[in-house]
């Protein structure tokens, strides 16, 4: 077999790395999407070359000629884009519906929020059946099809039924719960069945791997379960063979590092540090979800304020929030309700000169967020659930003078990594993070650097190249 690194490569995920907007002159072009996801796979791309086929974002019924657009972005490249048009319809119920109030809270452990529809379900076999076609489309003899994420599980069974050989590896970005959860599902033997349709299946973490193997061995009593703690597993059914394993996604250390240390950056930084005179800053930065935590964090930072007043004019909370899936109205209620919490401590708290959290809703450029990641004493990465979070990562690779402290939840994927250097916390336990809180503000220069050495060595030892040389490697053995 042709190694993997000389075959072509398809990317299929959801969303493309570019989204449609309409400009100012009611003209559309393309802009950036953000996310997990795009910030891992880019790297790769650049590196490897291939095509990456998804969705722009656009509906079907506004008829947009994206091609032009696309060929425009894909200058200088050596890559394509090929977009799957999603129709409203599509949107609202393979999207909106299966893939975020079902795949989405089952898989982050949180079945009660899930909306067991079977319309929803219905639109998602038929839209991963569309980008089963698109591949189609583009497919030639070797390419390496490599399908990302929850929305499209089933695109790889599709891909089968239509008679492809080629190598179809899988990677879910976000946890994978335990039986008891997923099997809250009613389409829980089609859905494992599906994942079944991979010759390699990768996870985030060993406890993902553990719960989808456990999973596997309910549900079907033909396979034959080759398991290994570490290293790759093996599933046999009568379909076939198929791999299981552990690939924590990662982030380009290099490029985050010297980006973080440019003049441009290095200016922003300070201009920030200007703003907050005397002040320690600790810095959330989330896309707007309730698997991260916000609520939580907040709560635990008024109850630092109560418990320690001296810390009062001595620190500063700064919240970005990116704004994400709101026309689901878990997640507009969960606005609204970050909202007054901030409104309640900011109006509990401020006093002249001093606000207790600047609050952002609406996206940052890469050289703010980098200047907001070396501005600030502490992060708090406090997901009630992470597949990984690539933010706990990218600000220890921003962290250019080693003098911050990520406070982590250990129900973060990058927990797994990174337990012995940062400081772990039950984001549940909200004395806890309180403490823990109060641990980062008086810990000495020497063991911050200590710890932030260590934990820069991790993320430039298992960066992303190094992610996708061990799936490739994987994929492959
Ligand atoms: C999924 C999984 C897994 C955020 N705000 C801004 C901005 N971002 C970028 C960050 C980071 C990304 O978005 C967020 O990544 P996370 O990993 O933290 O979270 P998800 O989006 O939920 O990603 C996650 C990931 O996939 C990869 O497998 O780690 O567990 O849920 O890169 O920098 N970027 C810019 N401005 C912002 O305001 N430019």
């Amino acid at each position: 077999m042709q190694n993997t690194k000389d075959r072509r490569l398809i990317i299929v995920s959801n969303r493309l790395p570019v989204i449609v907007k309409k400009s100012l002159e009611n003209k559309y072009e393309l802009g950036h999407a953000s996310g997990g996801l795009v910030t891992a796979m880019i790297p790769v791309l650049k590196r490897n070359g291939g095509v990456w086929i998804g969705w722009a974002g656009n509906f079907a019924e506004e008829n947009i000629e994206l091609d032009e657009l696309l060929k425009n972005k894909e200058k200088n490249l050596n890559y394509r884009y090929k977009s799957v048009d999603i129709s409203l319809n599509d949107y609202d119920l393979y999207y909106k519906g299966f893939s975020n109030e079902v795949l989405w809270p089952l898989f982050h452990n949180v079945s009660v929020y899930c909306n067991f529809v079977t319309e929803y379900y219905e639109a998602f076999k038929k839209v991963n059946l569309k980008f089963a076609k698109i591949v189609m489309g583009e497919l030639i003899k070797n390419d390496f099809i490599w399908i990302h994420d929850y929305h499209l599980i089933n695109t790889g069974k599709e891909l089968r039924q239509m008679g492809v050989k080629n190598q179809i590896a899988f990677f879910l970005h976000i946890p994978f719960p335990p039986s008891e959860t997923f099997n809250c599902i009613p389409w829980r033997l089609e859905i494992i069945e599906a994942m079944l349709s991979y010759d390699l299946i990768g996870f985030q973490t060993k406890i993902d791997k553990k719960n989808f193997l456990e999973v596997v061995a309910f549900l079907l009593d033909d396979a034959v379960i080759d398991q290994k703690e570490e290293g790759i597993a093996k599933i046999i059914t009568q379909k076939g063979e198929h791999k299981v394993g552990v690939f924590p996604i990662s982030i380009d250390y290099d490029e985050f590092y010297t980006q973080a240390k440019s003049a441009e950056v290095s200016i922003m930084m300070k201009e920030i540090k200007k703003g907050y005179p005397g002040q320690k800053i600790m810095l959330g930065i989330d896309r707007l979800d309730y698997s991260k935590g916000i609520p939580q964090r907040l709560k635990a930072y008024k109850r630092l304020l109560e418990k320690y007043p001296r810390l009062q004019k001595k620190i500063k909370l700064i919240q970005v929030m990116v704004p994400s899936r709101e026309d689901i109205i878990k997640y507009a209620n969960l606005k609204s309700e970050i909202e007054q919490i901030v409104g309640e401590i900011n109006g509990k708290f401020s006093q002249p000169g001093w606000i207790p959290i600047q609050y952002c809703y609406h996206p940052l450029s890469r050289i703010e967020l980098l200047a907001y990641y070396r501005a600030s004493n502490m992060a708090l990465v406090t997901p009630l659930k992470d597949g990984m979070n690539l933010v706990a990562k990218e600000y220890c690779a921003a962290n250019i003078d080693k003098d911050g402290v990520l406070i982590l939840s250990e129900f973060a994927g990058a927990s797994q990594q990174f337990k012995n250097d940062a400081l772990l916390v039950n984001p549940f336990d909200k004395e806890a993070v309180v403490d823990t809180m109060k641990e980062a503000l008086s810990m000495k220069k020497k063991e911050k650097k200590k710890r932030m050495q260590n934990l820069q060595n991790c993320v430039k030892k298992f960066d992303i190249y190094w992610w996708v040389d061990t799936f490739l490697k994987a994929v492959k053995m």
